[in-house]
């Protein structure tokens, strides 16, 4: 049996792939030393590799910033207007990645259903392709000199070109990177890109040549877009591609991820490649459809080990699944993860604070590859040969699956007793307005942000020393205090209507929440890349969750207390703090989300106890959450709504519930968020014009809309006439009753004198619209 990775993170323990890119950002570090830190870190990761005994080490998975990013480069299709040229220096690379002075960055958008983004391609229908391989075969002959068998990674040319978006003179909106609190999904492409093939394929298969020339007997080519709902066209690309790539060299291992490809079998199983990856954690089911009738020349590597959670496995039950296939296909039985080890954090080693019951329930990366080698070692020599390593994941399993603290009778009650009426505000929209409009008495187009203020670095500075034991807790808590109040005097001062206190004393929206409720673990080096040199640390839901004490009253009192003006609080929904954080996969998610759900609306309703009159509930991750497939879409929405209303729905009629998304593309599920039901919602829609509004409209959606009227994600300083323009624009779409003002998104990531003069401009802008409507009455 022959075990491997489709991928290894690229971070490094420490996250010194981060420090080491950031370093030479900012100028203080050498290429020489950036390339020195990325060599060290693949030669460490394919040690590891070896260690455990993998049969093979991955090569090409690594990424100074993004593996898409790599592809482009590699295949010489960086856009035209930054004038590069096919062959891309270190620099260009990473102009391409965070934009420069004429030219702003290629967008961001997530990868499948992960919390990863990656940079997309931009296609155009003249878009030339030129192979520069010395992306992929640097890299390469680091590895055989360091005396390993390799398998270089591909990201598959179907998936390339579908992760691509076409550009042409249909869109004249250029959308900048876009990853405050979530990523921007693609729009609509502007021509037919799978013609792009003919020229793309040639590309490929002189990358091939070379790789065998290089040596290389077997190339691992991903191509997860095979989990989606792909046009017929495009998958009968299939043929032809693996027709033409087969032709030109090494045996070719095809990759699949994130979800069943069953739909496919038939094709798949016919394709001229050497072997197929299956995604057996995801969509264990489809492996009848595969197995029935392999044929007997095929590898079929089983994606066994979850690569998308951090649970050590249930490795007799792996057994089960493994042992009639090895009898079946022998040596052509591999196992792997069921996708690139990048979506975990590296190494479980390193949590010396863990509590010792539950760490032994995990596995990281690290700790993944050791069990791929320990089902190996069962299936080649027999399970006594590891008897003592399955017993020990075997009592690890029974411990967990019984621990008193993954239990919770009291949250398991509650859940059952939720009546038909809790996740139902006690009264309809209309009446609700009254009540909330009698209670606030905004004037009209009332303005407001969508909840955090800078992060400055003296906040960054405090946290850190708090966390290492230099700042005292009362003086973290007064410099924390400052903080909010510098917020709300600057609120104040600058006459906005609705104010927020500015999250000074948070760490990330998700791992904050994560900290304070009961049902959840959080780890020290957990990290996980987001993008580029950005991590996040997901929070462990390891039992039921519950919320022991209030975790954001004494901030947005102290706040309120400041002012006479409302303060909104400040909350993550349930459906984000889910799907950024690596859940139990003893229950549905559906069943977290409802847990999660009666926590946030403990904390709702105490907020409201306390005085505050308007809540806001954050699920910025509410639209990826969306299943890959189409008709797995209703259920989702389903559960994810209601989860959102359970948590917002304790409160009176005049207490006002916002909530806020950030991505541009909602018209596919306007239904669903028209049932979240809640009294104002906060959009990203600047980059676009507001013709994003144009959906909310035909729709006519029912409730309150802040469209966001600038673009918080870039540096520039909006005009007074551009938010006019697009105000007036908004108040075309939604009756202006119904309108408020906002940017598109939090603040955190700007500076103090940019946002000053950026929400001057908004006030001063919401007064001249206010004018022209007064005039109108
Ligand atoms: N929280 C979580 N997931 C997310 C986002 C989030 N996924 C989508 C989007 N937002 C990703 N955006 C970012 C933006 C900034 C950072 C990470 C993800 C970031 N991270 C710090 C870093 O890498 O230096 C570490 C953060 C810290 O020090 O706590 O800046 O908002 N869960
Ligand atoms: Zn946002």
């Amino acid at each position: 049996t022959t075990i491997h990775t489709l991928g290894f993170p690229r971070i490094g323990a420490q996250r010194e792939l981060k420090h080491a890119v950031e370093s030479y950002w900012r100028v203080d570090q050498s290429i020489d030393a950036l390339k020195q830190t990325a060599s060290a870190l693949r030669s460490q990761h394919w040690q590891w590799q070896r260690e455990a005994g993998l049969d093979v080490v991955t090569v090409g998975d690594f990424a100074f910033y993004d593996q898409v990013l790599n592809h482009i480069a590699l295949f010489g299709c960086a856009p035209k207007r930054f004038g590069f040229g096919p062959r891309l220096s270190v620099d260009q690379y990473f102009q391409l990645a965070r934009g420069n002075a004429d030219q702003f960055a290629l967008e961001m958008t997530k990868w499948f259903d992960t919390n990863y983004h990656y940079l997309v391609p931009e296609f155009h229908a003249d878009t030339h392709f030129e192979l520069d391989s010395h992306w992929l075969l640097d890299e390469l002959k680091q590895a055989q000199a360091e005396g390993h068998r390799v398998k270089p990674v591909l990201i598959g040319p179907l998936t390339f070109l579908w992760l691509g978006k076409a550009k042409g003179h249909a869109h004249q909106h250029q959308h900048a990177q876009h990853a405050d609190c979530c990523g921007a999904p693609t729009q609509a492409d502007a021509f037919d890109k799978l013609p792009l093939l003919a020229r793309l394929l040639p590309a490929y298969v002189q990358l091939l040549q070379e790789l065998t020339a290089a040596g290389v007997e077997l190339v691992q080519i991903d191509e997860p877009a095979l989990v989606l709902d792909l046009p017929q066209a495009w998958v009968d690309a299939l043929d032809h591609i693996y027709a033409t790539l087969r032709a030109s060299g090494p045996k070719l291992l095809l990759s699949t991820y994130f979800g069943a490809v069953d739909n496919h079998a038939a094709r798949l199983s016919k394709l001229p490649v050497a072997g197929l990856h299956l995604d057996l954690v995801r969509a264990p089911e489809q492996l009848a459809a595969f197995a029935d009738n392999w044929p007997a020349d095929k590898i079929l590597s089983a994606g066994i080990i979850d690569g998308r959670n951090i649970w050590r496995a249930d490795l007799d039950r792996c057994l089960e699944t493994l042992s009639p296939l090895r009898r079946q296909l022998g040596d052509r039985l591999w196992l792997a993860p069921s996708c690139s080890l990048l979506h975990v954090p590296v190494d479980l080693a390193q949590e010396g604070k863990l509590d010792p019951e539950l760490k032994s329930w995990l596995a990281f990366a690290k700790q993944k590859l050791n069990e791929l080698s320990v089902l190996k070692r069962a299936l080649d020599l027999g399970r006594t040969a590891v008897h003592q390593e399955l017993q020990t994941s075997r009592a690890a399993l029974d411990a967990r699956a019984a621990s008193p603290r993954i239990h919770n009778p009291a949250v398991a009650a509650r859940v059952d007793g939720i009546g038909a009426q809790d996740d139902r505000r006690q009264s309809g929209y209309t009446t609700r307005q009254l009540a909330q409009r009698e209670r606030l008495n905004l004037p009209p187009l009332p303005t407001t942000t969508i909840g955090s203020f800078p992060q400055t670095d003296t906040i960054r500075r405090a946290r850190a020393a708090f966390k290492r034991g230099e700042l005292g807790g009362s003086e973290y808590h007064q410099a924390m205090q400052a903080e909010i109040q510098h917020a709300v005097s600057r609120q104040e001062a600058l006459g906005l209507d609705v104010l927020v206190h500015g999250e000074a004393e948070r760490n990330d929206m998700v791992e904050y929440f994560g900290e304070q409720l009961a049902g959840f673990a959080f780890t020290q080096y957990g990290w996980v890349q987001s993008y580029g040199s950005r991590c996040v640390k997901p929070p462990v839901i390891f039992g039921d969750v519950s919320r022991p004490t209030p975790m954001t009253v004494a901030w947005t009192q102290y706040a309120q207390s400041l002012t006479q003006r409302p303060m909104k609080g400040m909350l993550t929904g349930p459906v984000t703090i889910l799907q950024w954080s690596f859940v139990r996969d003893d229950q549905p998610r559906s069943q977290t989300a409802t847990q999660i759900a009666l926590a946030i609306r403990d904390e709702v309703v105490d907020l409201e106890a306390a005085g505050i009159a308007v809540i806001q509930i954050d699920e910025p991750a509410f639209r990826e959450g969306l299943p890959l497939k189409r008709a797995d879409w209703p259920q989702y929405l389903d559960w994810a709504a209601r989860a959102f209303r359970l948590s917002a729905s304790g409160v009176r009629d005049n207490t006002q519930i916002h909530t806020h998304m950030c991505y541009s593309e909602f018209n596919d599920i306007l239904p669903a968020i028209a049932a979240l039901d809640a009294d104002v919602i906060t959009i990203e829609t600047s980059r676009s014009d507001m013709e994003l509004l144009d959906g909310f409209g035909e729709f006519a959606y029912p409730n309150e809309i802040g469209p966001g009227v600038y673009d918080i994600h870039s540096p520039r300083i909006p005009k007074v006439e551009e938010m006019t323009r697009l105000l007036r624009k908004a108040a075309a779409v939604i009756p202006a009753e119904r309108l408020w003002v906002n940017p598109d998104c939090g603040l955190k990531t700007r500076g103090w004198a940019e946002v000053d003069t950026a929400l001057q401009n908004m006030v001063t802008a919401t007064n001249q619209l206010r004018q022209e409507l007064a005039a109108t009455l």
